[in-house]
């Protein structure tokens, strides 16, 4: 029995193979219960002692030294299969991706553009404040000091880290803030507009823990309620596209203005969904007034020659009323599905 002849062939079989299944079926044909070298070792009963020690050693060296040929010709048969996959399903991420793989604007950020162009066309420019303020800003420097009934309105997070005055920072709970920021680093005549992400301890269909509004803030020598309304009134007929909206004004009371407001628009609810314009129920979309002097004083501005209007407007609120949906929630809870039905593709924004 030549075991040199049975090694020879098996590793010509192995050399010409070129897929890991014939590799598998080599293995068998010669390592396997039945296979042939194995055969071999079972012919040592009929040898001599000093043959069976000759002959099983070289069975056993044809052995290791096939199978350590067997291995390393799968490890190459997978390696070339591996790379030629990786060339075959290489990306040109150059190359722009198909429309159906093209990602979806959220309508909030279709929102925000639309306020930013339609107030932006108005004169206002964009002013920025951090999520995180402090205590007096949120609250004090808005004539809403300590103890004061109108700190409960606004569910507040407060967190661990406290500021210079030994205060707590907030998640603010409104964008009015930046009004401070604003009108303590510059002068009048002021004309802002501030959008961004708020907080409160509130959630149900149509309030969020976090949601966003737009701060308004113009001062001047002679801005009046008149003023405001017209703008805001405007502001919704070119938002919602629709020229006879249905809108009212109700009084309100914010400490950092007096008069105060709210906006709400008419709409009613048809098959699930919101339509605009007509109906008897009524969302609130923004509160509003005049800056309250004590405010402009705050902010080291002469209240006897200056005044103005601020409005605070909620931007999930009128994506909602605008599109027809009917839970604040389901804009944050990150369903790609609902993304894909809802969202805007590029083109259109
Ligand atoms: C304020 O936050 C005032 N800072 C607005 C303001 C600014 C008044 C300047 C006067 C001058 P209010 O709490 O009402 O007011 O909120 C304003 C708007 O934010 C609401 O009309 C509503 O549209 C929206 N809003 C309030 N809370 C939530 C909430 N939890 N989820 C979604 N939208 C909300």
């Amino acid at each position: 029995m030549d075991v040199s002849k049975v090694l020879k062939e098996a590793l010509v079989e192995l050399e010409s193979t070129d897929n890991e299944d014939s590799v598998q079926l080599i293995r068998v044909k010669y390592l396997g219960k039945k296979g042939l070298v194995t055969e071999l070792l079972k012919s040592l009963k009929d040898l001599t002692d000093e043959e069976k020690k000759h002959f099983g050693a070289s069975v056993n060296l044809a052995k290791e030294e096939l199978l350590g040929k067997i291995n390393s010709r799968s490890l190459e048969i997978n390696k070339t299969s591996i790379n030629e996959k990786l060339t075959k399903e290489s990306i040109d991420i150059t190359f722009p991706p198909p429309i159906s793989h093209l990602g979806k604007i959220h309508p909030i950020s279709k929102t925000y553009k639309e306020v930013i162009d339609i107030f932006g066309n108005m004169g206002f420019s964009v002013a920025e404040g951090p999520d995180i303020e402090t205590d007096f800003n949120n609250f004090t420097a808005l004539n809403i000091p300590e103890d004061h009934p109108a700190r409960e309105m606004q569910d507040t997070f407060y967190l661990d880290q406290k500021d210079e005055n030994n205060k707590p920072f907030v998640l603010r709970t409104h964008t009015s803030p930046v009004q401070i920021r604003t009108m303590m680093s510059s002068e009048p005549p002021i004309k802002i507009i501030a959008p961004g992400r708020t907080y409160r301890c509130d959630s149900d269909s149509t309030h969020s823990p976090m949601f966003h509004q737009m701060e308004g803030l113009l001062i001047n020598n002679d801005a009046n309620m008149g003023h405001l309304k017209g703008n805001l009134i405007n502001f919704c007929k070119d938002f919602f596209q629709i020229n006879n909206l249905k809108v009212r004004f109700r009084p309100s009371y914010f400490p950092f203005t007096e008069p105060s407001a709210e906006m709400d628009i008419a709409y009613s609810i048809v098959d699930n969904q919101i339509k605009l314009g007509e109906g008897d129920k009524w969302l609130e979309i923004l509160g509003c007034g005049m800056v309250n002097p004590k405010v402009i004083e705050n902010c080291k501005i002469d209240s006897s020659k200056f005044q103005g209007y601020a409005f605070g407007l909620g931007l999930d609120r009128i994506t909602m009323l605008k599109y027809g949906l009917t839970d604040i929630r389901s804009f944050f809870n990150g369903n790609n599905n609902w993304l894909k039905e809802n969202g805007f593709s590029l083109g259109r924004i």
